[in-house]
């Protein structure tokens, strides 16, 4: 009936790397170290290793100089008072009966191999579900309509992850959302918990692999490099302390979607839900949530180019202010807020 989500702080421990080649082997009959073909495949290596490197201090360092800059804006000017609950213990209910409508949103790009498994786990009593897709070349959205046939439909306009949960948060009806890739990589059954932690008081419920009780088999070391160096940068630069940044199972307040006025279109949709709901004062608790491998077909996430594109809505979230609805609306979002407590 209860579960306890312990939220702690735990520090991410980022090192930096040291390109190690193996010695090669010499050719006793050529007296040369390595074919050309191989120094080329080492060249290769090398090259990517320091554009990473150089990536990684630029992401550490900026910072620190943003931060002794006189035009640096202070974490104080965000409103992070009671942005962030990540230090209390609390047992929560995570039984249906909690009263929330739940609105499930999947982005699916050629996924009808995954697709099936994820809708069969997917917990009862859901308000609905909605499934994003629009190109995938594959019988991704034929599988899901046989396997459920009340599913809603969006069809995807803009490519991109982003675009497509976007689309799917603006067709939903539910109190709260949830979104969860298609891949099987995240278990539809830990959706309560998510759900348990809005219906505790947060606005916004974002899953944490690196929360006692969460974890992950599907990270890479460059990736594990890199999300630590992102989520250092954020820490610092938002005065947070998650133990995550860079993971899509999420869930928030319907009635948060209007502050957080998202617009990314690619894999940073994630980062931007979290910096926009520090940036209007929402309220953020971490799930722990266990991430699994995909389970057939190719993940669409290419490192460097979606690690420079996390890397600049973090920076530009935090420096640059805009006049835009986007950020004014933060008083009508808490208004809603107050309403959609009280009325559950
Ligand atoms: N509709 C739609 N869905 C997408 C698009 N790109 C990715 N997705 C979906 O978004 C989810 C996450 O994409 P993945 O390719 O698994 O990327 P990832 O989980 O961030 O990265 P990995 O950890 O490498 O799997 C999956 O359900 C994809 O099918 C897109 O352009 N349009
Ligand atoms: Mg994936």
């Amino acid at each position: 009936m209860a579960s306890v989500l312990a939220v702690e702080s735990q520090k991410f421990v980022v090192f930096s790397a040291v390109a190690h080649t193996p010695h090669a082997p010499v050719s006793s009959r050529t007296g040369r170290t390595a074919s050309g073909a191989r120094c080329k495949a080492f060249g290769k290596v090398d090259s990517v290793l320091s554009y990473y490197l150089h990536l990684q201090s630029v992401l550490f360092i900026t910072p620190f100089i943003l931060e002794l800059h006189p035009m640096a804006i202070s974490p104080m000017a965000l409103n992070l008072d009671g942005g962030l609950d990540l230090a209390n213990e609390r047992s929560v209910d995570i039984s249906p009966a909690g009263g929330s409508r739940v609105s499930v949103v999947i982005p699916t790009l050629n996924e009808e191999r995954n697709i099936g498994w994820v809708l069969e786990h997917l917990p009862p009593l859901l308000h609905e579900v909605i499934l994003v897709d629009g190109r995938s070349r594959d019988r991704t959205v034929e599988v899901a309509v046989a396997i459920r046939p009340d599913i809603v439909l969006v069809r995807e306009q803009t490519p991109g992850k982003g675009a497509a949960l976007r689309a799917g948060f603006a067709a939903t009806t539910g109190d709260v959302l949830v979104m969860l890739d298609a891949d099987c990589s995240m278990d539809p059954a830990e959706i309560p918990s998510f759900v348990a932690a809005i219906e505790a008081g947060a606005d916004v419920a974002k899953g944490s692999r690196f929360l006692a009780g969460g974890g992950t088999v599907d990270i890479s070391a460059l990736r594990q490099l890199g999300n630590g160096a992102l989520l250092r940068m954020t820490n610092l630069l938002y005065g947070a302390g998650f133990s995550e940044l860079c993971y899509g199972y999420m869930a928030f307040r319907r009635s948060s979607l209007m502050a957080l006025g998202l617009r990314s279109t690619g894999f940073e949709i994630e980062t931007e839900i979290v910096v926009r709901a520090l940036r209007a004062g929402l309220r953020i608790r971490e799930v722990p949530s266990f991430e699994a491998e995909r389970r057939f077909g190719v993940s669409n996430l290419r490192t460097f180019r979606d690690g420079w594109r996390v890397a600049r809505t973090v920076l530009s979230e935090r420096f640059t202010r805009e006049a835009t609805p986007d950020i004014t609306m933060v008083a009508a979002g808490s208004a809603l807020k107050t309403d959609s407590l009280s009325g559950s």
